[in-house]
């Protein structure tokens, strides 16, 4: 069955001069929202198959999720989930029955797999959440280059797919391999651009929890959230979540490529950082979440009845679960306990609630989460030149009469 987001982007796609000259795909103007930083205001549009998002790019595409959606619940819903693409040339028409994914290198059969063979292996199911590496960049003091995001690129689903582990063993993995490559049906417009591949260790690749996805909350995958496959990295950051995956190559030493090598470097130190302004001296690729935690249900600014205010949110980590979460109502100096929703599994958003005592005048809440492995959230930002990994203890202003 094709949902009514692919027919649209379909039939939008089949205006082929159209969508070429007004950028790709063919989306809806639909008002404007300001972020709560220097030059942050963005059109809201809506592309096939999504709600009004707000846009940070339009060629390729780049749409945040709007902050308010996380008060949904724990699933972000498909119609809302971010998009985050690098390269203009993104595909616009896919044959899901000609489609196949390549499983190539150093590999004792070559494959060629398509949708139906893919479906018809022993699957798995994760909730998990992708967030992209510069989630929160425009909230960097001193700013940052690269997309100025809010806190709205990132989102928790449940994926259906095959683990990746499975399909390597179907390949035969050869003696000496040590890492996997993953590509995309995009490409650059630009022969000079590098086309964006990444590459995971061939352990982390044979984990059983990385996988092949074609679905998301129990539908295709959205176009624009990688139909018809994509790779889904549990913990770690969307950079790897590759989508449209239509190639997957088994290496014998370690992956060059630019989006690795270059790009997606973060300071080799415990805190991810370096001193604003300062460039590290040493870097690594980015690889699993810090842990977070955001209040969902007030803004920053919110006018509050004085008295008992509920208080909800999500938290999540890396993968080793959400141990608490704590809240305090007078900017950090005291805490309280807030309890946990539904555990949905370690890498899924874990909803909480609390309540806060509020005075007439003003508040400053704060979320702080606490992972199973120890992990927590600093109280001060941390600073890096790309802008990655924010987690910073979150401040929500409110006033209370
Ligand atoms: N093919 C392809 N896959 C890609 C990218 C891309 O540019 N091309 N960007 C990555 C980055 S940086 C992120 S954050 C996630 C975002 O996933 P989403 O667009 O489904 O939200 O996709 C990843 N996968
Ligand atoms: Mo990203």
């Amino acid at each position: 069955m094709i949902d009514r987001g692919k027919r649209d982007f379909v039939r939008m796609t089949a205006l082929g001069a159209l969508a070429a000259l007004g950028g790709v795909p063919r989306a809806r103007a639909a008002g404007t929202a300001t972020l709560p930083f220097g030059n942050g205001e963005r059109p809201l549009v809506a592309y096939p198959g999504k709600r009004p998002l707000l846009q940070l790019t339009a060629r390729p595409p780049q749409l945040e999720t709007p902050f308010s959606v996380f008060d949904e619940g724990a699933i972000t819903p498909n119609d809302a989930f971010f998009v985050r693409y690098h390269l203009a040339d993104i595909p616009t028409e896919i044959d899901p029955q000609a489609f196949r994914v390549a499983v190539q290198g150093h590999v004792e059969r070559p494959l060629q797999l398509s949708l139906a063979e893919l479906k018809a292996m022993p699957g798995s199911e994760i909730v998990a959440v992708n967030q992209c590496s510069g989630n929160s960049r425009g909230f960097f003091e001193p700013r940052v280059a690269g997309g100025q995001l809010a806190n709205g690129a990132m989102g928790c689903a449940r994926f259906t797919g095959v683990p990746l582990k499975a399909v390597l063993d179907k390949a035969g993995v050869t003696a000496g391999a040590v890492q996997v490559a993953f590509e995309g049906l995009d490409g650059p417009v630009l022969p000079e651009t590098p086309d964006f591949a990444k590459a995971l260790t061939l352990d982390h690749a044979r984990d059983g929890a990385v996988m092949l996805a074609w679905a998301m909350n129990g539908q295709d995958l959205p176009w624009l959230n990688g139909f018809p496959l994509r790779l889904v990295v549990p913990g770690y950051y969307g950079t790897y979540w590759v989508k449209h995956l239509n190639s997957i190559t088994v290496l014998d030493k370690p992956f060059e490529g630019f989006w690795m090598k270059t790009a997606y470097r973060i300071p080799d130190n415990a805190c991810a950082c370096t001193e604003p302004g300062k460039a590290p001296d040493k870097t690594v690729p980015i690889a699993r979440f810090n842990v977070r935690s955001f209040l969902t249900n007030l803004a920053d600014g919110a006018q509050v009845k004085a008295g008992r205010v509920p208080l909800r949110g999500i938290a999540f980590d890396g993968g080793s679960g959400i141990r608490s979460v704590e809240v305090s109502a007078d900017d950090g100096r005291t805490w309280s306990p807030a309890r946990l929703g539904q555990d949905l599994g370690p890498y899924a958003f874990r909803t909480w609630t609390a309540e806060a005592d509020l005075t007439p005048g003003g508040h400053a809440l704060r979320v702080r989460a606490t992972g199973n492995d120890g992990g927590t959230q600093p109280m001060a930002p941390r600073w890096n030149p790309a802008g990655y990994m924010r987690n910073v203890v979150e401040t929500t202003h409110v006033q209370a009469a």
